[in-house]
């Protein structure tokens, strides 16, 4: 049949085929981010979070690793696997809150603050990583701030929001950067408490990336992996979801009994859908666009983010 005469589904469904064929030849796995599109989802050999495919990426034996998510992403794949080519579909998306903190800002409040020890969320550069001491992500940055030594300062960065809900979890008073995830941020109070009145059942889960009237609301706060783990075991039939809303997909795909409603239709990240099949196929087949690192940067990086594994055991 021609390209032509195929419906829009019968068109991804062969290009879908098409990158799989073409990443079983280039020995490439293709991993997505839970906050992809759907359909880049669908195709994805591994979806999850920075920690989970991280993971997955240094353990695999193929030697390309394909990052749909944003930059920070694919960066901290490279920064933990040197040997493998990375590439990253769309080479645009990035993430405004890792851009909030740059490294000689960091360094600089570094400098008011010797002795402090740095801990730096994952949505961050490779170069500001470099100047961490711990690296988290928010899967485990309560975890991570405990380990610090109880009379050490901490310095947190970027996000101002997750900072400010480990300091109340951990009880650890900690200097915050003042950054933010501006898809978070548009979750509005006002309207996870009309969901809530639409919805009286619901239980409301909500990302500690949330400002901090909308965390108040909340039944659980937690990370991506978090949230798909909390809707699978709870015994809830409804879920409002109060992050980015293409988690819904992968959410729904797993629990076809119950019911996912979105926080806010306005929390899409506009640079996690800037991947789209399209771009898949490209990288896949043209080895583009690849993520390379300076060696110094990328060593003192992997130790910030080594540390953290070995801080959990
Ligand atoms: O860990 C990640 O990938 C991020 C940035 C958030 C989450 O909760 O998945």
């Amino acid at each position: 049949m021609a390209d032509t005469e195929k419906t829009p589904a019968e068109r991804n469904a062969a290009l879908v085929e098409e990158i799989r064929r073409l990443a079983r030849e280039r020995g490439a796995v293709i991993l997505a981010h839970n906050y992809q599109r759907g359909e880049v989802q669908d195709l994805a050999d591994h979806v999850g979070d920075s920690r989970e495919r991280s993971r997955i990426a240094a353990k695999a034996k193929e030697k390309t690793l394909v990052f749909c998510g944003v930059w920070f992403m694919a960066e901290t794949a490279k920064i933990l696997s040197p040997g493998k080519t990375v590439l990253i579909p769309e080479p645009k998306a990035g993430c405004p809150l890792a851009d909030m903190c740059s490294p000689s800002q960091l360094a600089a409040l570094q400098a008011e603050h010797p002795g402090a020890v740095t801990v730096t969320y994952v949505n961050s550069s490779a170069e500001v990583k470099a100047l961490s001491d711990l690296c988290c992500t928010s899967a485990n940055a309560a975890a991570v701030v405990r380990t610090v030594p109880a009379e050490k300062e901490i310095l947190f960065v970027p996000d101002r929001n997750l900072g400010r809900y480990v300091r109340e979890v951990t009880g650890r008073s900690m200097h915050l950067w003042d950054g933010f995830c501006a898809t978070h941020e548009r979750i509005g109070a006002g309207e996870v408490s009309s969901a809530r009145a639409a919805h009286p059942d619901a239980k409301v889960v909500v990302h500690p990336e949330c400002n901090e009237a909308v965390v108040r609301l909340a039944d659980e706060v937690a990370s991506t992996s978090g949230m798909l783990r909390y809707c699978a075991e709870s015994g809830a039939a409804s879920f409002i979801i109060g992050t980015e809303v293409n988690i819904l997909h992968r959410l729904r795909a797993e629990n076809p009994g119950k019911t996912f409603v979105p926080a806010s239709e306005n929390a899409d990240c506009m640079n996690m859908q800037l991947t789209t099949l399209e771009k898949v196929h490209a990288a896949v087949r043209d080895g583009v666009h690849e993520v390379t690192l300076d060696e110094d940067v990328r060593r003192r990086a992997a130790r910030a983010v080594e540390r953290m594994v070995e801080v959990l055991g």
